[in-house]
């Protein structure tokens, strides 16, 4: 089992930077050594923070090579008036959401009252973002840590005869042989321990749920995950300050959670070729040279911008997410900086078969009050050949005892939508279609009504705004636009351009199965390994 990320001393060096540029409220943050140099060049530049960003960081400062990354999202890492970096859900304010006046929750009501979103200011650069699309919104994590910061920390390697499927001419001995076991070990994945699950109240839901999976004949699977289970047990045990059983997760965890601002990231800046600047949007960028001049927008936290800067760099690494890259690169499209971009690129878009649903059990079946936030278990039907479907079995953090089962499914579906640059709103807009849901939602119906039937169960209405049981108006898993193998090649070397890379979940055509962060990160470091060998090396 892989109990801990390495505590090397990289990793030690890069996070005391990490608190002294807290310490001294900077949103810039390296060691002195990659501080030193010129700020206008650099060889590796790489867009974002997230998982992709991070890994990919990693080896180019582990190679000598000095990289910059920018973020637009800020540094979390300075504790607010309350003490605390992060807002709680039951209690959150202006630090919750990207430049909103109201939070924007997954489950939008409660017996249809509108007790769960709450009015906040100022607009400000909160960590979690809702972005709306046609048919679809999807959340993002903002900030240095993408995702990481704001996710449910499951981390789940997909099956292999689907990974296989969905990626065919990527060698999947090699991913699960060498970088899924690599992305595992970096980010900390651990596991419950089986005896302390079936006894913590912190779990009741996820074995009510169990419960009522088997009773119908559904296998369930413990899910691992980059939360620090030790430091759970010793929340539940009182001996130590809650973050998972406090209702942290959405708007980010004050403790426990390996996020790659805990992992990653310090290992990159440890290795002092590796700055971060933070609060540093990409507005845009353009051959120049043997590289790349890209256009940056540096803001402040209440959204002024402050400077806009030209950095020119050699090799030019896309870890935007899905939507963030597809759009830069069909914003240079459009203006005519690259024009020779292969025609697939912005296809191949997907949900992940996100369906959101709840279950009302029978007062005899309470789900309890304190629920950890970070799910540890899933139903797996996946085996099923017509409506293969990965279920976890989720929190609803409310502080109170709901009889609610609360779900995110994860269908497997082959609906894929377009991005399409609108050039009237300067920015990438999906065509996906509400109607591209149904087959999720009906894989995810052909199991619960199932569940239902045998435990004499109904599906809750009230959830999600109007009288639908099932959700799938938003995704937390944007994945595709700029398609391995298609508008990139094998290595995410984006066609037609030298030295210009996509390293994020804009590469995986819109579905792994599961949750995706291990696969995007495995995916990123199989072809920075590739590309520090053939293309970077020697710069
Ligand atoms: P991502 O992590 O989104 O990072 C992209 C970064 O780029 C962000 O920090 C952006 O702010 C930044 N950025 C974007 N545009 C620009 C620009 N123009 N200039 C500068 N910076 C920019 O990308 N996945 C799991 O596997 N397990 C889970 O339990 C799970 N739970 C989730 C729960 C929630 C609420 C959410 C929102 C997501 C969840 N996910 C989960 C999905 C997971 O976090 C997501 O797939 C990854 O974070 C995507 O990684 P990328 O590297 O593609």
């Amino acid at each position: 089992m892989i109990r801990s990320p390495r505590f090397s001393r990289r990793r030690l060096l890069g996070l005391a930077a990490l608190q002294s540029a807290a310490a001294l409220g900077l949103h810039s943050v390296g060691t002195a050594r990659a501080e030193a140099r010129d700020q206008d060049f650099v060889p590796a530049l790489v867009v974002g923070t997230g998982y992709g960003a991070a890994a990919t960081a990693l080896r180019l400062g582990e190679a000598g090579i000095r990289t910059t990354m920018l973020e637009m999202g800020g540094l979390w890492d300075t504790a607010g008036a309350d003490g605390k970096i992060f807002c709680s859900m039951l209690e959150p304010d202006h630090r919750s959401m990207w430049f909103r006046d109201r939070t924007e929750t997954p489950l939008a009501t409660f017996l249809w009252l509108d007790v769960i979103n709450k009015d906040i200011e100022p607009p400000f650069a909160g960590v979690l973002d809702r972005v709306a699309h046609p048919g679809i919104d999807v959340y993002l994590g903002r900030g240095v840590g993408g995702g990481s910061l704001v996710n449910g920390g499951m981390a789940v390697v997909p099956e292999r005869d689907y990974f296989e499927r969905i990626l065919p001419e990527v060698d999947a001995d090699e991913m699960y042989g060498t970088y899924f076991p690599l992305a595992n070990r970096e980010l900390g994945v651990n596991h419950v321990d089986p005896e302390w699950f079936e006894t913590t109240e912190a779990y009741r839901y996820a074995r009510v749920s169990r419960a009522h999976a088997h009773r119908a004949g559904f296998p369930t699977t413990f899910v691992p995950s980059v939360y620090d289970f030790d430091y759970m047990q010793r929340e539940t045990a009182g001996e130590a300050p809650r973050s998972a059983l406090d209702c942290e997760v959405i708007y980010g965890n004050n403790y426990g959670k390996r996020s790659l601002d805990k992992t990653y990231l310090p290992a990159a800046l440890g290795t002092g070729n590796v700055t971060i600047e933070s609060l540093h949007r990409v507005r845009s960028f353009r051959p120049a040279g043997a590289g790349y001049a890209v256009e940056v927008e540096q803001i402040d936290e209440l959204g002024e911008v402050r400077a806009v800067k030209e950095i020119r760099c050699r090799h030019l690494f896309l870890g935007a997410g899905s939507l963030g890259t597809t759009e830069l690169l069909l914003r240079a499209r459009e203006q005519g900086a690259l024009p020779d971009l292969d025609e697939s690129l912005g296809e191949g878009w997907g949900p992940n078969g996100n369906v959101m649903l709840g279950r009302a059990n029978h007062v005899w079946d309470p789900t309890g009050a304190e629920q950890s936030t970070m799910p540890a278990m899933g139903i797996d039907n996946t085996a099923d050949p017509d409506h293969p479907v990965f279920a976890e079995i989720a929190p609803i953090p409310a502080g109170l005892e709901t009889w609610v089962s609360l779900y995110l499914a994860i269908a497997r579906t082959p609906e894929r939508a377009r991005f399409a640059f609108d050039a009237a709103t300067d920015t990438a807009r999906l065509d996906w279609r509400a109607e591209q849901a149904a087959p999720a939602e009906t894989a995810v119906r052909s199991l619960f009504d199932r569940i239902n039937q045998v435990n004499g169960t109904v599906y809750r209405h009230d959830l999600f705004g109007g009288t639908r049981a099932f959700e799938s108006s938003f995704t937390y898993h944007p994945l595709g636009g700029c398609v391995l193998g298609r508008t990139t090649d094998l290595h995410g070397r984006v066609r037609g351009y030298d030295g210009l890379y996509v390293t994020d979940g804009a590469l995986i055509p819109g579905s792994t199965g599961v949750n995706p962060f291990v696969t995007i990160t495995a995916l990123a470091e199989r072809n920075v390994a590739r590309v520090l060998a053939e293309d970077v090396r020697g710069n």
